[in-house]
């Protein structure tokens, strides 16, 4: 297969590349390219190494960019797109929700149109189970749990799935969506909750748990992700959705989260600290995964505590990654969010 991988020098992308180019399935891969704008959540040292491979290659581009896309896809016969590229983080998109629509939404619109025009066989877009909006203390979201998004960022990849479905109903374009769970691994922005908690931990600065801390989470490996990705590449019906989540024993609450990273390291209980919460905080996620359990034969394969460990691990030998990201404009975003105190 020829791919192109968009948003692939971020946290899930470049994961998923590293999977695939180094994985059991590599074999079927001709040419991967993947393509990223390198924005502040971009960084090629994400994809280091694989360089020497002779079926990938990295092209700089937006995927709003219709015309270095339709001349790409063209000249590269790609016939598989995975669209990871997107703006993630909820707290920005409270901050600055017009980024989110024209990346989220517009930009997943250009490229499913170019991904069209130039008849490539299978369009996957990377949504998320934010996208169903927030849970009791009961139940999990199916495909078919109303879709109902609390933040400017869920809101746009909902609008983005709504076109992606769309395009299979009106013009019989080949697209899957996914919707994943929290996604936990090596290489994540330390932005989000469990980076941000280790990176601090590790420097002995504060953690800032938003609210009471009983949010729950369905935390999912991102190698288990990308298995289900491919599987659904491979195998997924035409114009349907694939729930994608951690399994029910990897639901936790944030404060159990934390405690077990403050565990790991050694560090003392009190470097977590209360603060303001996040507008518009969903209580609580879960993923009802049996539709890919039952149609591709996929379930979660990582443990919740094994992964955070080798996960904790992973930044902890890898220290000159994280360190050189959180300077100059991530600290400046960290203390605008977080407030001075918290440096
Ligand atoms: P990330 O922020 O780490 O990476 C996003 C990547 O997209 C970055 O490399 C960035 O440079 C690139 N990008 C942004 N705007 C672009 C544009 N206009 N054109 C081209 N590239 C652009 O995000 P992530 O955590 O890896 O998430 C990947 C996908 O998975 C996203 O679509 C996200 O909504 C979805 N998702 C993430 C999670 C999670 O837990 N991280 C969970 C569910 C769904
Ligand atoms: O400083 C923090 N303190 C805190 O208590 C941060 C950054 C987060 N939190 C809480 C908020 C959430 O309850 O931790 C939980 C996880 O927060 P995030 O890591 O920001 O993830 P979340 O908002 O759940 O969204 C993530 O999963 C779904 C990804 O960022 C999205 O891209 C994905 O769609």
């Amino acid at each position: 297969m020829r791919l192109l991988v968009t948003g692939a020098a971020g946290f899930i992308g470049a994961n998923f590349v590293r999977w695939l180019l180094q994985g059991p399935e590599s074999s079927k891969v001709k040419k991967l390219i993947a393509y990223d704008l390198l924005t502040y959540a971009g960084n090629l040292a994400n994809l280091q190494g694989l360089e020497t491979n002779p079926a990938f290659s990295f092209v700089k581009g937006d995927i709003r960019d219709n015309d270095k896309l339709e001349e790409l896809i063209e000249k590269e016969e790609v016939d598989v797109v995975i669209n990871f590229a997107a703006e993630s983080h909820v707290d920005r998109s409270i901050t600055n929700p017009l980024d989110f629509v024209r990346t989220n939404i517009e930009g997943t619109l250009v490229i499913l149109n170019v991904a069209r025009k130039f008849k490539v066989s299978r369009f996957i877009q990377i949504s998320t189970d934010e996208v169903y909006g927030s849970l009791g203390p009961e139940g999990r979201f199916s495909e078919l749990s109303p879709i109902d998004p609390s933040s400017p960022y869920s809101a746009s990849k909902a609008s983005a799935d709504f076109l992606v479905l769309a395009a299979h109903k009106t013009y019989a374009q080949d697209v899957c969506v996914t919707r994943c769970s929290n996604n936990y691994g090596p290489y994540q922005f330390p932005e989000k909750l469990i980076p941000l908690f280790i990176t601090n931990a590790l420097d002995d600065k504060p953690l800032p748990v938003y609210g009471d801390g009983k949010n729950v989470r369905s935390w999912l490996h991102v190698d288990d992700h990308s298995r289900a990705i491919f599987a659904v590449l491979e195998k997924g019906r035409a114009g349907e959705i694939y729930n994608i989540g951690g399994a029910p024993e990897s639901e936790k609450e944030n404060l159990e989260v934390t405690a077990e990273i403050l565990k790991i390291l050694g560090k003392p209980s009190d470097l977590m600290r209360y603060v303001e919460d996040r507008k518009g905080h969903d209580r609580r996620y879960a993923v009802d995964f049996s539709k890919i359990n039952k149609e591709l034969g996929w379930k979660p394969q990582v443990n919740f505590k094994e992964g955070i460990k080798s996960t904790i691990d992973w930044y902890c030998n890898n220290s000159s990654w994280w360190k050189e990201i959180k300077t100059g404009e991530y600290m400046s975003y960290y203390q605008k969010q977080y407030g001075s105190t918290f440096c």
